[in-house]
């Protein structure tokens, strides 16, 4: 299949590199760029060959910078909810079940959605220029990719509550200090880094990765994330939310109502 908005290479025989590419955009996802990600995770994860796979955005600037405000700001509250659940299905959850370990090398901005692509992965790294975040709720929306079970799973639900409230996003050395990435390294070196973890993980047996994967995600096995499906949708009934992507199209702060 030829893709629109991803790039693949194989590093080696045994590790695949996913590039998201669509750097005119910050590398946000679309529909399309969801889809194709699924197909070519899917392939990955079929072939035996394949043992790991690294993920990235192209260019310096951006991991990916969310999912598509403009494609999304103008989707009915059902367009919303089907689209978190079709999102969850081909990509977050996917990636998350997968036998093959995904290993996120976060090269800029990862925020809303973009960052819940790299919590969905199963290792993540970033480069010093990383910025991470859930800037969701000053859109007028929450997460809607799993990130408000993912990120407090990960990073506890203090700091949890802290980065989606204040929609801040925290730097690469914070985000190291959070435990929310396992290394930071400089840009040049974020690639090598990346196939250096696959390296170890190359050294295992692929079968054990494979349970080790389904065990360690058993332990966080919970009904929230139907819950964040749910209250996405609602989410996307509010004035505030048709106020927030608004503001982000027109370049300006929004006025949210106080009442
Ligand atoms: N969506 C669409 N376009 C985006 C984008 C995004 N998330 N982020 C950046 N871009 C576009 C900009 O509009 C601009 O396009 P042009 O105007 O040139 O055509 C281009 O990328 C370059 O961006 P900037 O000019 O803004 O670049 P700056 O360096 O000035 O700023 C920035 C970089 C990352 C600070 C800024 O671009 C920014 O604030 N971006 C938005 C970040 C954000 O709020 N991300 C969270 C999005 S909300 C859903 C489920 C889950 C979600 C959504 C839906 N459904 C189930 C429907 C999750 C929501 C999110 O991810």
């Amino acid at each position: 299949m030829k893709y629109q908005n991803i790039l693949i290479k194989d590093i080696s025989a045994h590790i695949r590199l996913i590039t998201l590419n669509r750097p005119a955009q910050l590398n946000a996802l679309n529909k399309k760029t969801i889809e194709e990600l699924h197909e070519a995770l899917k392939k990955a994860d079929d072939d035996r060959a394949i043992r790991v796979v690294i993920l990235m955005g192209s260019g310096e600037k951006a991991f990916a910078a969310g999912a598509d405000i403009k494609e999304f700001m103008n989707f009915t509250p059902e367009e919303g909810r089907k689209l978190s659940e079709d999102g969850h299905k081909l990509l977050f959850d996917f990636i998350e079940n997968m036998k093959t370990p995904v290993i996120a090398a976060i090269n800029g901005y990862a925020l809303g959605g973009g960052l819940e692509l790299a919590l969905a992965s199963h290792i993540r790294i970033a480069s010093t220029n990383a910025k991470l975040g859930l800037p969701e709720v000053s859109l007028g929306v929450i997460p809607g990719y799993g990130g408000t079970q993912r990120l407090a799973h990960l990073i506890g639900k203090g700091r949890a509550m802290e980065m989606i409230l204040t929609a801040r996003p925290v730097d690469a050395q914070k985000a190291f200090t959070y435990g929310l990435v396992s290394e930071v390294v400089p840009f040049e070196k974020l690639l090598d880094k990346a196939v250096e973890y696959a390296g170890y993980i190359l050294k295992n047996s692929p079968q054990a990765i494979g349970l080790a994967i389904e065990a360690v995600n058993a332990a966080f096995t919970n009904t929230g994330l139907k819950k964040e499906n749910e209250l996405f949708g609602k989410a996307f009934s509010t004035s505030d939310f048709k106020e927030g992507t608004r503001a982000f199209i027109e370049r300006r702060k929004p006025g949210y109502s106080v009442d």
